[in-house]
């Protein structure tokens, strides 16, 4: 299968790491929308929220129980937001699940600045 994050997973392609277990990797965006633009992924091709199951959520769990660490790891020590796009409408595009963990700046209050 061709994909973009399982070759940074397996480290064909080169990523600028943050964290790494034997679950998880989170490596900085290649386009960072602030200081801190982290993507957390599962080690495991998941291709979005619409993929997770019962019998594999628990590393989504695993990606929660290290999200702060990461943010801090990342740069992000004030505070942090975390994303995921599912689909089309989303704009995701790039179909392995992903968190971008995104801070280390004042964000806007809302994803829709005409909201703010
Ligand atoms: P999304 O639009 O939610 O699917 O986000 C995909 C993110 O992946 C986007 O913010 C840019 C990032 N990205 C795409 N290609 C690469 C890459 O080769 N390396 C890294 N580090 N990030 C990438």
């Amino acid at each position: 299968m061709d994909c973009l994050f399982c070759s940074i997973i397996k480290g064909d392609i080169p990523s600028n790491k943050v964290y790494e277990d034997e679950k998880i990797l989170a490596f900085r965006d290649i386009a960072p929308e602030a200081p801190c633009h982290v993507l957390i992924v599962p080690k495991e091709h998941i291709e979005s929220t619409d993929g997770i199951t019962p019998e594999n959520s628990d590393v989504v769990a695993h990606i929660f129980e290290h999200v702060a660490e990461i943010a801090k790891l990342g740069g992000a020590s004030n505070g942090y937001r975390v994303i995921t796009n599912c689909g089309h409408d989303a704009c995701q595009s790039v179909p392995h699940l992903h968190f971008h963990v995104i801070g280390g700046t004042q964000l806007p209050a809302h994803c829709f600045p005409e909201n703010d």
